[in-house]
């Protein structure tokens, strides 16, 4: 039987209405919740992330600037320009999109955000919170995943959820998320990355498996274990002269491959990407009523 399609994009439409209505209440008690989004460059990809980030707080009511810099920006200027930021009232959210140009230590940058607007979860503060089992601000695509299983019911306590990848971005916030000692996660977590032997052997133990690595057809048929939810973060560019575009999006999953065997699958695009940006909203949202609170 063909795996379940888990749908990312109908989730995330309606966590992001949960967010808009956040949002008018917050605006009712006087604080419209303001977004920063920080582009440096003109990486095709983060320009769209961005741009759908931005829109999605356009509909949920959320006021948001983007900063555009060239790719050349030096590191003291984004961070001068980030401490402006932190400044900024209007502002109570604050996301620099990565990938950073080079010449800039994104952990250098994402510290400086102030860790009340640090609406992406990367600073130092937020990722010691998670860790230590305070969240605060959950990093946007593990928290998105969180809540695709749970909202699809497949709650992951007691599972063995097996994650490809140790980006900070994904895979070592989204381990430290699943393994907490709370409802909604409690799973036995295991993460494979670059330098581990046999990867099929760790794989096929997944009852839920998340595919953070990079590439396309990182994971095949042969790997799942037949019934497992398999989760694909991955979005790749590959060419096709028959799209528009010149490309299709493809994830790090054979997808036909592996709907065979698994009980269910998010597809590339409308499967984690779109949970990315609503729980931005959601955690923007909460950066304003945090605010409000401190107001008193
Ligand atoms: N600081 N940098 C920071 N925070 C993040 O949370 C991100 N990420 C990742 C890259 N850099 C970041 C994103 O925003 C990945 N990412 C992201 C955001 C949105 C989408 C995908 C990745 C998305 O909307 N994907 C759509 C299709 C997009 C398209 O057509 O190109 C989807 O359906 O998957």
């Amino acid at each position: 039987m063909a795996a379940e399609v888990l749908e990312g994009k109908a989730i995330a439409e309606a966590i992001r209405a949960e967010a808009g209505a956040q949002a008018r209440a917050c605006k009712a008690r006087g604080v419209t919740p303001g977004l920063a989004a920080v582009l440096v460059g003109d990486n095709p990809a983060s320009t769209s992330y961005v741009s759908a980030k931005t829109k999605a707080c356009a509909e949920a009511g959320i006021f948001s600037e983007t900063l555009r810099f060239p790719a050349a920006l030096s590191q003291t200027e984004l961070l001068l320009k980030i401490g402006e930021l932190n400044r900024d009232r209007r502002f109570h959210g604050i996301l620099v999109q990565l990938p950073l140009p080079q010449q800039i230590n994104e952990a250098a940058v994402t510290n400086a955000v102030a860790p009340e607007k640090d609406v992406d979860g990367l600073s130092l503060a937020s990722m010691g919170r998670l860790l230590l089992g305070e969240p605060h601000f959950i990093p946007c695509t593990p928290h998105g995943i969180l809540q695709l299983l749970l909202r699809t019911g497949h709650d992951p306590e007691g599972k063995h959820v097996v994650i490809c990848g140790r980006s900070n971005l994904v895979g070592k916030p989204l381990a430290v998320l699943l393994m907490q000692k709370r409802k909604g996660a409690n799973a036995t977590v295991t993460v494979c990355h670059t330098a581990t032997r046999d990867l099929a052997s760790h794989t096929r133990q997944a009852d839920i498996l998340v595919v953070a690595a990079g590439h396309p057809n990182t994971v095949t048929r042969e790997m799942v274990k037949p019934g497992a939810v398999v989760i694909d973060v991955g979005i790749n560019r590959v060419e096709d002269a028959t799209k528009k575009a010149g490309y299709r999006l493809v994830g790090d999953v054979d997808f036909e491959g592996v709907k065979a065997v698994a009980g269910a699958i998010t597809p590339v695009p409308g499967g984690v990407g779109p949970l990315t940006v609503a729980m931005l909203l959601v955690n923007t949202v909460k950066a304003a009523e945090l605010a409000l609170a401190r107001q008193g």
